[in-house]
């Protein structure tokens, strides 16, 4: 029987996305063990955000706590990041788990380590026992690429990434459609020695030498030909099972309108208020946040679009919200919503959802596109500008902003998302890649549920 050990990245959404993943493996082989290797504060916030994730632990599925590296109570998010990622590399922490693991699992040794590709010592410790490792890469397949050729984008562009930033990339495989200022952060530009620009580069050297294959959060018919190409001949075996999202058992998934735990804010109930294709819904992810001075333009131009918007906006920065706006949307509920955390997944499916405006984080993208959503994209960093060029110029369901957002421009952009011409065609796009979704993914032959069965059985063999 295999014992499988499911490692996090334990930051931002990355944890979420690995439960529902890891659930959806556990529901499809119910004869295997499956350890979710996490840290106490990942599980602390996951209790809390990912739909009472407690409760819903499938019976062949534990929690086992790792280690964080111990950071100072009062470090911020990027400290954390670097003090976990420096006591990953120093050793231990996964191959601690790992033992951890097995003897919850009564001695039962851990076969196959799946897990984030960020943490690629994983793949060291499952070596150090004898298991496959299997990474899993929630971003996407540009960013992917990009990664795996950061040596010879450095070797290219060296030190004029500035000077050269509108140059297109056309003599390296699978990013022709991008230029220089659109790749990732840390892989010609920003700062090459942050914790994620590290942790990016070398595992991008491992993935080829040890992942014995490699979920992607992609379906086929998404990615232009030539980034398949290029990522097949370095990873021959990555698997195109995504949306990620739609794999999850349906409990975690589809939330009832009327389901106060996955909807405490009552946004779905707000949603049904509204005609179809009329509302803007805005959110930045778990991460970025617009300057307070960009956060009041954002707001500003919400209502002067004239459209009404829901808006998830952490409550740290309800305070820099311009004077009278909250008190506005809360007087006139028909106008907008600001809610501190709404059930996207929902909300995006929501027949009145015409617009969506947000940081382009890669779940979010793939959550709107299986949705039909088209997308005003304000990328902040990491991969959001990569993706914010996939989302206008390779598949055309939304537009980006130059740069920071203003009252005009978001009025305009919402405006012609619900209303105008430019808007009508990019949801025909993003309509188009919803019915590639429900072939590639829905159907029972469909090839992500195939290449899901193929992950499983890798997964799983003995
Ligand atoms: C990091 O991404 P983020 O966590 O900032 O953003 P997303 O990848 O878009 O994931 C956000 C998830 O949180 C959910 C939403 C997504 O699944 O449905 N969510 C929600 O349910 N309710 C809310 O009110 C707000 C969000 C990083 F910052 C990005 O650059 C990367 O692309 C990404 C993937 O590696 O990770």
């Amino acid at each position: 029987m295999a014992h499988v050990a499911v490692v996090t990245f334990p930051f931002s959404s990355h944890a979420a996305v690995l439960l529902s993943f890891a659930r959806a493996l556990a529901a499809a082989s119910p004869a295997s063990t499956f350890s979710f290797l996490s840290t106490a504060a990942s599980f602390a916030h996951l209790r809390k955000t990912a739909a009472a994730a407690g409760d819903l632990l499938p019976g062949n599925m534990r929690f086992v706590e790792v280690a964080d590296g111990a950071p100072p109570p009062d470090a911020p998010p990027p400290r954390r990041m670097a003090v976990f990622m420096e006591a990953a590399e120093a050793g231990g922490v996964v191959e601690a788990g790992l033992e951890a693991a097995r003897a919850a699992a009564g001695g039962a040794a851990v076969s196959c380590v799946v897990g984030d590709a960020f943490v690629w010592m994983a793949g060291d410790a499952a070596a150090k026992v004898g298991a496959r490792w299997v990474p899993v890469w929630t971003g996407a397949s540009s960013a992917l690429v990009a990664h795996l050729r950061t040596d010879a984008l450095r070797d290219d562009v060296g030190d004029e990434a500035a000077s050269r930033a509108d140059e297109l990339l056309t003599s390296h495989p699978g990013l022709e459609s991008y230029r220089i200022r659109d790749l990732p952060d840390g892989v010609v530009s920003g700062d090459l020695n942050y914790v994620i620009s590290l942790l990016l580069h070398r595992m991008a050297q491992r993935l080829p030498r040890a992942a014995t294959a490699v979920a992607l959060n992609t379906f086929p018919g998404l990615d232009p030909p030539t980034v398949t190409a290029a990522l097949t001949a370095v990873l021959p075996n990555c698997l195109p099972l995504g949306p990620y999202h739609l794999l999850a058992p349906a409990t975690t998934t589809t939330a009832p309108a009327d389901d106060d735990d996955d909807d405490p804010n009552g946004c779905l109930a707000w949603l049904d208020r509204h005609a179809p294709r009329t509302v803007a819904y805005v959110s930045f992810g778990t991460v970025a946040s617009p300057r307070p001075d960009e956060l009041r333009e954002l707001a500003a131009g919400l209502e002067a679009s004239g459209a009404p918007f829901l808006w998830s906006l952490r409550e740290e920065s309800w305070p820099l919200l311009p004077s009278g706006f909250l008190e506005r949307t809360k007087q006139h509920a028909a106008a907008g919503l600001v809610v501190p955390w709404a059930p996207q997944v929902g909300v995006l499916r929501h027949a009145s959802v015409g617009a969506f405006v947000t940081h382009a984080g890669w779940a979010s993208v793939m959550e709107a596109a299986s949705s039909g959503v088209p997308m005003a994209c304000r990328p902040f960093f990491g991969d959001q500008r990569t993706n914010a060029r996939s989302v206008s110029h390779v598949w055309g369901f939304g537009a980006a902003f130059d740069g920071a957002m203003t009252r005009g421009g978001v009025a305009t952009a919402v405006a012609s998302l619900v209303g105008g011409e430019d808007g009508r065609r990019m949801r025909a796009r993003a309509q188009e890649l919803q019915a590639k979704v429900a072939s590639a993914f829905d159907e029972p032959d469909g090839r992500c549920r195939k290449n899901f069965d193929k992950f499983v059985e890798i997964i799983c063999a003995s």
